[in-house]
């Protein structure tokens, strides 16, 4: 068996801190069913975050669909900030108590992953960016990994149930094993040109056996429709990447293969990636992606019976985030007070929208390529403090 909830378990409320259930065995022993509104927001973000980008609402809506509270938020894809309500709960506290464990988790990890692949993305520019990330997680969440590594903005996934989902065709090049079974970077190369689906973009592994400048020139030279050359380079063997990376550039440029690109992988980040993008065209990046750092959102009580009550550290009453649409300038406000107009004389829009009302979706769901192309608009106006 796989030590997995199933998603009827998960819907059930069986994946809960038993305090939870505790907690609603009391107060139905005491006979309170407050009506509250409780709000998910994150005091701080993982180091050297200034933003972070808000995943796995799609996954929030599938668990409370169907149960008798209203849910609004900040859409799917939205770059947000520290103490920013993302998603706020109104209804009656024990009919939702025992969903924040699940609750948290699907926005947590999702919304760690969207928010370290949104860095990679703006580290890399324009270079392809590839989610190998899968075979560090569960399986059971490789679907879930990849997409919002999708949404953060990579261009594909390697794993092909995750781009079956996503309605893409999954990427990959080629593994160490099958040039260690065909013995050889050329010919491993050449059989994958004769065999696989001629769509499929011929890129070659060449850290395998020999060094890697005399492999990417073998290679370039012998296999007509090269796209790209792999350096998955061993930490042994890595020494100054940059360095390599540019002197095997060089010897392909000055022999005519101007046109094979250089696709880098093994433990890649924002940072490495900043660093190798003077001489890479592509990256794979997998445990950044897959084992980042997840949100530490938490979801607290802020309003009872409509009256403004929260725990000590937390600000209360129910509240909506607002963008200046002249200056950008962000600010959160009590939903019994919208803003209106922005010191600079903008107007404040509003960017809570209503996602569940009595458990039924509010709209349908965006498609996932327009959540990404929302992050990447996003993603344009920022840029990172890349030490
Ligand atoms: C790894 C594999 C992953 C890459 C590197 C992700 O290479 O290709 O996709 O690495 P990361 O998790 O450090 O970011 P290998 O483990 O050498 O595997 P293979 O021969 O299968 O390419």
């Amino acid at each position: 068996m796989f030590h997995i909830a199933e998603k009827k378990e998960i819907k059930q409320g069986k994946v809960t801190d038993v305090y939870f259930q505790r907690t609603v065995e009391v107060l139905q022993a005491l006979g309170i069913d407050s009506r509250v509104a409780a709000e998910v927001r994150a005091a701080e973000l993982p180091e050297g975050y200034d933003f972070a980008v808000l995943a796995g609402v799609e996954e929030v809506a599938e668990l409370f669909q169907g149960m008798p509270v209203d849910i609004e938020g900040l859409p799917e894809g939205t770059v947000f900030y520290p103490e920013e309500p993302v998603l706020t709960i109104s209804g009656k506290y024990p009919d939702f108590a025992i969903y924040e464990t699940a609750l948290l988790g699907l926005l947590c990890q999702a919304s760690g992953v969207a928010s370290k692949a949104a860095r990679c993305r703006i580290a890399a520019g324009e270079r392809t960016i590839l989610s190998f990330g899968a075979r560090r997680m569960h399986p059971a969440l490789a679907p879930m990994i990849d997409r919002s590594a999708y949404i953060g903005g990579c261009d594909g996934v390697a794993v092909v149930k995750s781009a079956e989902a996503l309605g893409l065709e999954p990427l990959g090049t080629i593994p160490h094993s099958l040039i260690l079974l065909v013995g050889d970077t050329l010919e491993a190369a050449r059989a994958f040109d004769k065999v696989v689906d001629r769509a499929v973009k011929r890129v070659a592994l060449i850290d395998t056996f020999a060094d890697e400048k005399f492999e990417a020139l073998r290679v370039a030279e012998g296999l007509e429709n090269l796209y790209a050359v792999r350096f998955d380079t061993p930490k042994t063997r890595r020494g100054d990447l940059l360095g390599l990376l540019e002197e095997v550039r060089w010897e392909l440029d000055i022999r005519g293969f101007k046109h094979v690109k250089i696709l880098v992988s093994g433990g890649l980040d924002e940072y490495k990636i900043a660093r190798l993008n003077p001489a890479a065209d592509a990256y794979g990046v997998g445990t950044a992606l897959s084992n980042a750092p997840v949100i530490n959102f938490s979801l607290d009580i802020v309003e009872i019976e409509g009256k403004p009550i929260a725990k000590k550290g937390k600000r209360s009453g129910a509240k909506r985030v607002y963008q200046c649409d002249r200056c950008g300038k962000r600010e959160v406000a009590t939903v019994s007070a919208p803003l209106q107009q922005c010191r600079c004389g903008g107007n404040f829009k509003c960017l809570s929208h209503p996602l569940l009302e009595s458990g039924k979706l509010v709209a349908p769901l965006p498609e996932v390529s327009k959540i990404r192309k929302y992050v990447l608009e996003q993603l344009r106006g920022l840029d990172l403090k890349l030490l």
